[in-house]
């Protein structure tokens, strides 16, 4: 949860076509632009550097750069998104990487699928959901990958419904995590410390520890107030768009 770097990609015009689950209305561009605004600099406030990729029409879901990448402290790996629509991403995300860490490692197995937003890395584990978009192929890739990095990857569950894993969980510090009872109850973060979103709040468990901060979504007033019982310095970031298409504090980044 410490890092010297974030990249994010501004938010296409295309945006009101983005994937999602159910239509709860339009993604209003401006709107958007101003959350996303509001979000990168809240993690420039931490001291870190910003890489702001320009816009890309032809990817109405480019916004939610995580899910094209892992960045590890060895290297990054580029995904292989489950989306169809969404694979080209990861390659326009590739020669970025390729810049910033010099090797960069892929998923390319045909039959694998991965999407950033399943995956939690810890401080000793890197745990990977199962979802609509990311399979044990994929999985079983990622842990060949990077195993002699020693990375350990653990595959859990995304529940039934939810879009990623991460849609349900974030990392807060090195031995706490945020979560909806939904996904807790499965017991995958056994010997961690967890605090659970208050209940009618699930959409309030994706958010990200970024350095000193925790950015989460504006709107979620009982699981704010339990972040900050907690000792967090919470800031709250509109995000009302892009719930629009299911995405969140950590879908609108890749971190290092
Ligand atoms: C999608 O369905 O792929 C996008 N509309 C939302 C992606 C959110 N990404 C994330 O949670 N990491």
């Amino acid at each position: 949860y410490r890092f010297t770097h974030a990249i994010t990609r501004n938010p296409a015009a295309s945006i009101i076509a983005g994937l999602r689950a159910v239509d709860t209305g339009t993604p209003d561009l401006a709107t958007m632009q101003a959350h996303h605004a509001d979000y990168i600099a809240t993690l420039r406030e931490t001291g870190a550097t910003v890489i702001e990729l320009e816009a890309l029409e032809a990817y109405p879901d480019s916004v939610f750069v995580e899910d094209t990448a892992l960045c590890l402290p060895s290297g990054a790996v580029v995904m292989r998104p489950g989306a169809p629509s969404r694979l080209g991403e990861a390659a326009e995300m590739a020669p970025h990487l390729a810049a910033l860490y010099g090797d960069i490692r892929r998923i390319e197995g045909a039959d694998s699928f991965i999407e950033g937003g399943d995956i939690l890395m810890t401080e000793t584990e890197i745990l990977v959901g199962r979802s609509a978009r990311t399979n044990a192929a994929g999985i079983a890739e990622l842990a060949r990958l990077t195993a002699d990095w020693g990375e350990v990857v653990r595959e859990v569950h995304t529940p039934p419904g939810v879009l990623h894993f991460k849609t349900d969980c974030s990392l807060l510090d090195a031995e706490t995590i945020l979560s909806t009872t939904r996904l807790s109850a499965s017991g995958c973060f056994k010997g961690y410390r967890l605090i659970d979103v208050a209940e009618g709040e699930e959409a309030a468990a994706n958010t990200i520890r970024f350095n000193d901060l925790v950015l989460m979504p504006a709107g979620f007033p009982r699981t704010r107030d339990r972040l900050v019982q907690a000792g967090y310095d919470v800031r709250e970031i509109g995000n009302s768009e892009c719930a629009k298409l299911d995405g969140g504090m950590s879908c609108l980044s890749l971190r290092f």
